[in-house]
């Protein structure tokens, strides 16, 4: 799977890259990261993005120009296993399924906003969607797109080793994970539940539900309200 990123700090997203599962996938081949500086894509000496908004108000839009010769150079052609996808706080809620949905694509372009975001005609003519990761301000729309990039490439095949799927994950269960223990099975006089010590897997399953359902209901009861979105 390929993706692109479109953004005026391409620095950015060094760290987030560099290491763990993204960067063991794309060493691996199973994805391409392609970091494009917007400001490439700019003709004036000062290399701008951005301008004041129509009708006054606080702060300063991307202007659509650039992005929209970066989006029409990175792909002359659009075809359905294209997507564009416009961070931005507007955007539809980034989940899990949205993750899955993603996957089918063979290739993304993220676009992250700035300032106060970006022209309408970005969302209304060149974006497919758009995209926030939650009901929060942040600074730019990098830290989004690397969140989405993150939670799609882990779902590739061959990249999450050392598990037998990611099929049946907290969230598309429709409940959270169940608690987990590790050594020693008493730390501090706090013991590790008995049936986990022991070799009943029939035990061990039936329990681990229950704890996951419990938690569930104490931490997340919206989650168990959508439970029939998941069947
Ligand atoms: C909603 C706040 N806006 C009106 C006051 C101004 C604004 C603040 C921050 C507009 C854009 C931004 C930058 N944020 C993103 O580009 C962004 C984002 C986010 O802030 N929260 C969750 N998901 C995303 S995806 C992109």
């Amino acid at each position: 799977m390929k993706f692109h990123l479109l953004t005026i700090f391409p620095d950015f997203f060094e760290g987030p890259f560099r290491q763990g599962v993204v960067a063991r996938a794309a060493q691996f081949g199973a994805l391409e990261i392609n970091i494009h500086d917007l400001r490439a894509w700019t003709h004036d000496l000062h290399r701008t993005v951005d301008d004041r908004p129509f009708g006054g108000g606080e702060g300063m839009l991307l202007k659509p120009e650039p992005i929209f010769e970066a989006v029409e150079s990175i792909w002359p052609v659009r075809t359905p296993n294209r997507k564009v996808i416009l961070m931005s706080p507007q955007g539809r809620t980034f989940t899990q399924r949205i993750a899955r949905e993603l996957l089918e694509h063979d290739e993304l372009l993220l676009i992250c906003g700035r300032y106060e975001g970006a022209d309408e005609r970005v969302a209304e003519h060149l974006a497919d969607e758009e995209l926030s990761i939650g009901d929060y301000v942040l600074s730019g729309g990098e830290l989004a797109a690397a969140v989405v990039i993150d939670a799609v490439a882990r779902l590739l095949p061959g990249v999450v080793g050392n598990r037998d799927s990611t099929v049946n994950e907290s969230f598309e269960e429709g409940t959270l994970d169940c608690p987990q223990w590790t050594r020693p099975a008493e730390f501090r006089g706090w013991k590790v539940p008995e049936v986990l010590l022991g070799g009943n897997h029939a035990g061990i399953r039936a329990w681990r539900k229950q704890a996951a359902l419990e938690k569930t209901r104490r931490l997340r009861p919206d989650l168990l309200k959508n439970l029939s979105d998941f069947a």
